[in-house]
C-alpha cells in the first residue's frame, strides 16, 4: 500500500510554531469538513470502516494515536505523533485508530461533508468490493 504523509512547513520562532493548511496547496482537496477527536479513552479503538469517495486528512494536533490502514491485500500500522504531518487516506482503505494519549487531539481534514450512505461498516463487505 502506498502510504502518503504530507510534510507541513513549520514557521517556528522563539514564540512558539505555526502550521498553516490551504486548501489545494499543501492539502490535496478541497477541504468541505473539519472534525476533530478528542478526550478519547484508553484502549478504545476507533473507525471501523472504509469510505467509497471520501479523501481525508489526519493530523495530530497533540499527543499521539496509531491507524491501521488496511487496503484488502495488506494492513499497516502507523503512529502518528507529529502535527507537522498529515496522512493521507484514501476511498476504499480500511481504518481503525487506537493508542490514544490521554492528551490526543486528533483533527481530520475531510473532501466532502458528512454522508453515512459513503461509510463501509461491514469488513466482509469492504473485502468483497476491493477484490470485485
Ligand atoms: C474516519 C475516522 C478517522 C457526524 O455527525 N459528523 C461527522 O462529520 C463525523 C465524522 C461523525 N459524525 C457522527 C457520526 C457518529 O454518530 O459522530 C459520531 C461518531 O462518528 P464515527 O463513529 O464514525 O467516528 P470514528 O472515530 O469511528 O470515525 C471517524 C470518521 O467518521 C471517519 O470518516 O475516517 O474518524
Amino acid at each position: 500500500m502506498d502510504i502518503k504523509f504530507i510534510q507541513f512547513q513549520s514557521h517556528g520562532d522563539e514564540r512558539g510554531s505555526l502550521v498553516s493548511l490551504e486548501d489545494n496547496k499543501n492539502i490535496p482537496f478541497t477541504i468541505k469538513r473539519v472534525y476533530y477527536l478528542f478526550n478519547t479513552q484508553e484502549k478504545v479503538r476507533r473507525g471501523f470502516h472504509a469510505h467509497k469517495e471520501l479523501k481525508q486528512l489526519a493530523v495530530v494536533l497533540k499527543g499521539s494515536c496509531r491507524f491501521m490502514l488496511d487496503d484488502g491485500k495488506e494492513k499497516i500500522e502507523l503512529l502518528l505523533d507529529n502535527p507537522e504531518q498529515g496522512l493521507y487516506i484514501e476511498s476504499f482503505v480500511w481504518r481503525e485508530m487506537y493508542d490514544f494519549s490521554d492528551d490526543c487531539v486528533l483533527m481530520v481534514l475531510a473532501d466532502s461533508y458528512y454522508d453515512e450512505s459513503d461509510y463501509i461498516r461491514d469488513y466482509q463487505e469492504f473485502k468483497e468490493l476491493v477484490s470485485a
